[in-house]
């Protein structure tokens, strides 16, 4: 999920190139704005953190852009390419170390483990909005 930042800092287009040019296959995406009740629930692991409402308003401050990916270990590798949460940890060439300063503003999320990513990709797509087609590169990328 490209956070409020990232749409507002326009930064969309970089944020998918990096995701797409890696290999991964988008088969879902949408910008919508996010209602608190479904935020909490996708920052429920944080519940009663003393960042928690601060995350709550910051994801819900204007759009986002969800999207699934599809490709080997996609989960570890959008991990990988996104970088530690906090922008300064991460390293160089990773999304929150090339384009962010502060953990509060780290640009994008993605989900931890496969479980979660299950359970996220629910939270914001029904069934006939994620697409099934094969990239012409597919044979070159595997
Ligand atoms: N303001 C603030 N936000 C935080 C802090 N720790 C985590 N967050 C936010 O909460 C999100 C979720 O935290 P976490 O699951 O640990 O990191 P992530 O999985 O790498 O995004 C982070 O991406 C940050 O946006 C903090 O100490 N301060
Ligand atoms: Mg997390």
């Amino acid at each position: 999920m490209i956070k409020p930042d990232g749409v507002v800092r326009g930064l969309i287009g970089e944020i998918i190139s990096r995701l797409e040019r890696k290999g991964l296959k988008i088969v879902a995406l949408k910008m919508i704005k996010i209602d608190r009740k479904k935020a909490e629930k996708l920052y429920e692991q944080h519940k009663g953190k003393d960042f928690f409402k601060e995350l709550i308003d910051y994801v819900t401050s204007a759009p986002v852009v969800v999207m699934i990916v599809e490709g080997r270990d996609a989960t570890k590798v959008v991990r990988k390419i996104i970088g530690k949460t906090d922008p300064i940890e991460a390293e160089p060439g990773t999304i929150r170390f090339d384009l962010a300063m502060t953990i509060g503003k780290n640009i994008i999320h993605a989900a931890d483990s496969k479980e979660r990513a299950d359970i996220e990709m629910k939270l914001f797509f029904n069934d006939n909005e994620i697409m099934n087609y094969k990239r012409v590169d597919e044979n070159w990328i595997y």
